[in-house]
């Protein structure tokens, strides 16, 4: 997830507010009398299409990717694992590594955060592949200041998701020097990565990566590898510098890859993917096949990253998240697929009992609640609904413009968690993250 700083705004303090559990504002009416968190039994669902697949050589690929990010689990990310931070001065992964006892509480993290049941239980919603963020610390050949050893895990997930049916995307989560300094790089603060021989060294991490999860032994779950994630494309780093870097990292992953069928995936830099078309026909040619491209650009949606967005009701929402398909995803004559490899269910709205929504955290009427400072098990049905259609829309958005999806995050806070949205009846019901209470909201069909 990327928290742009001071422009966080609301969702920023929302953060905060659902993981304490404590309303911002004590004059807001939350926890208002309305208990039942599920949805009418009276309320109609249809499920769409399942996705068919297509097979290249060891590799199939599910012709529409459902995917989950696996966030807050091989780097640490401190609003969505505040408990590991305990007792700490830590504020990141890198300064977590160097407090007392910091190895023995990561493994104990990493064996218990995320695991095969958890892999089982995403399969059974629909869900046909994940997002696995993991830093460049474990695959650089020489002394790093962080902690080794979440590989062991990464290598795990992908024998999980082997067993259950699910393909994966190891991406690079955190580069050398930190490309953003955003915590969920391993290290915030000061952004080094296009300094000294950090752009160099964080082609060797991927020759390692792609060494090992681009050969043929993974071709059957691994598909593809990210090359870094969300670079910014300010301050400190130039994205004519990133696009050239990304060209050089292409052909050193694919040449250290076995796997043919092996996608590339590159995050946009925040400059959209309509800034990559021509990287991407210099790559993947001029005649592309859609699902077969060898390169990919990842790109981030969210609705609640800056304070302009806060101010919106959820039917506003709603049509930014149609408009996202001609707006941010490219038509299939780009020759360059895109993946949403971020977003989230969770705006800021507030929502009375009879549906409508504004925009913010606060409003003053019994039994309206707040979706940043009421806990998700005590969302009425109004609040629910809301979310869901919301989220329903995005998906509708990507399923239509893009390859595919990953929900940040599988363990996030409050309706930041697909966890949470399965269990208190945003997304999925019978038959999984494919159901539909609100159908064709963009107009596609
Ligand atoms: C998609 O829906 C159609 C019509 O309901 C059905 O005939 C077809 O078998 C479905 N395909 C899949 C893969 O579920
Ligand atoms: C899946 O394949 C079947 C048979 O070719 C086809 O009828 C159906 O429309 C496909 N479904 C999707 C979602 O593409
Ligand atoms: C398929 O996998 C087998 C076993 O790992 C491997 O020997 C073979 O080269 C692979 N074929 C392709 C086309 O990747
Ligand atoms: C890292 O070390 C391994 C083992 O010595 C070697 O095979 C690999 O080529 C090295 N990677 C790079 C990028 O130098
Ligand atoms: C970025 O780098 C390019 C190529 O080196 C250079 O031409 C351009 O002026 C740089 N942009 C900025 C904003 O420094
Ligand atoms: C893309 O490639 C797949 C796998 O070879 C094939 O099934 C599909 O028909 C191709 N699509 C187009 C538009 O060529
Ligand atoms: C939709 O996107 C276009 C640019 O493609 C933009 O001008 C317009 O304001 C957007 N509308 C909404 C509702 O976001
Ligand atoms: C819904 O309730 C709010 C708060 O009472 C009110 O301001 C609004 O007009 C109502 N909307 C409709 C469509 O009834
Ligand atoms: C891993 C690595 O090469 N890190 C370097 C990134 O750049 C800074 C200076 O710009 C160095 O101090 C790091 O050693």
């Amino acid at each position: 997830m990327v928290n742009l700083g001071a422009l966080a705004g609301v969702a920023f303090a929302a953060i905060f507010a659902v993981v304490d559990g404590r309303p911002q504002h004590h004059h807001i009416h939350h926890r208002s009398g309305l208990v039942s968190a599920k949805v009418d039994a009276g309320d109609s669902y249809a499920s769409t299409n399942g996705t068919n697949s297509t097979s290249i050589g060891n590799t199939t690929l599910p012709d529409v990717i459902r995917g989950v990010n696996i966030g807050g689990w091989l780097i640490l990310e401190k609003w969505m694992t505040p408990d590991i931070f305990d007792n700490t001065d830590a504020v990141d992964q890198y300064s977590f590594d160097s407090t007392d006892g910091a190895e023995a509480k990561l493994k104990q993290h990493w064996e218990t955060y995320f695991t095969e049941a958890d892999v089982q239980k995403i399969a059974s919603w629909g869900i046909n592949a994940m997002r696995i963020p993991i830093g460049y610390w474990d695959f650089f050949n020489d002394t790093t200041p962080y902690i080794r050893g979440a590989d062991a895990y990464l290598d795990k997930a992908i024998g999980w998701a082997r067993k259950a049916g699910l393909k994966v995307l190891v991406d690079c989560h955190g580069s050398p020097g930190s490309q953003n300094g955003f915590d969920n790089s391993g290290r915030s603060g000061n952004v080094k990565w296009q300094t000294s021989d950090n752009l160099s060294n964080s082609i060797k991490a991927l020759q390692n990566i792609a060494t090992k999860y681009g050969s043929t032994t993974y071709a059957d779950v691994v598909f593809a590898i990210q090359l870094v994630n969300e670079p910014i494309s300010w301050a400190q780093n130039n994205f004519t510098l990133t696009q050239t870097w990304t060209q050089q990292a292409y052909h050193a992953v694919k040449s250290a890859s076995t796997n043919p069928h092996l996608q590339i995936l590159m995050h946009d830099g925040f400059m959209t993917p309509w800034a990559w078309q021509t990287i991407g026909a210099q790559l993947n040619g001029p005649d592309t096949n859609l699902s077969t491209a060898p390169f990919a650009i990842d790109t981030h949606l969210y609705q609640n990253q800056v304070a302009a967005d806060s101010t919106l009701t959820q039917a506003q929402h709603i049509a930014k998240a149609c408009n996202w398909t001609a707006s941010n995803l490219l038509p299939s004559t780009a020759n360059l697929p895109v993946y949403v490899g971020e977003f989230s269910a969770q705006t800021n709205i507030c929502v009375y009992l009879n549906g409508t929504t504004v925009g913010g955290d606060a409003c003053y009427e019994d039994g309206c609640q707040c979706s940043c400072n009421v806990d998700i098990q005590d969302w009425g049905q109004p609040l629910v609904k809301a979310t869901r259609m919301f989220l329903e829309a995005e998906l509708e958005a990507f399923e239509e413009g893009a390859r595919g999806w990953f929900l940040w995050s599988y363990k996030g806070p409050g309706a930041w968690g697909l966890r949470n949205l399965v269990e208190f009846g945003v997304l999925g019901k019978g038959v999984g993250v494919g159901e539909r209470m609100f159908l064709n909201q963009c107009g596609f069909e």
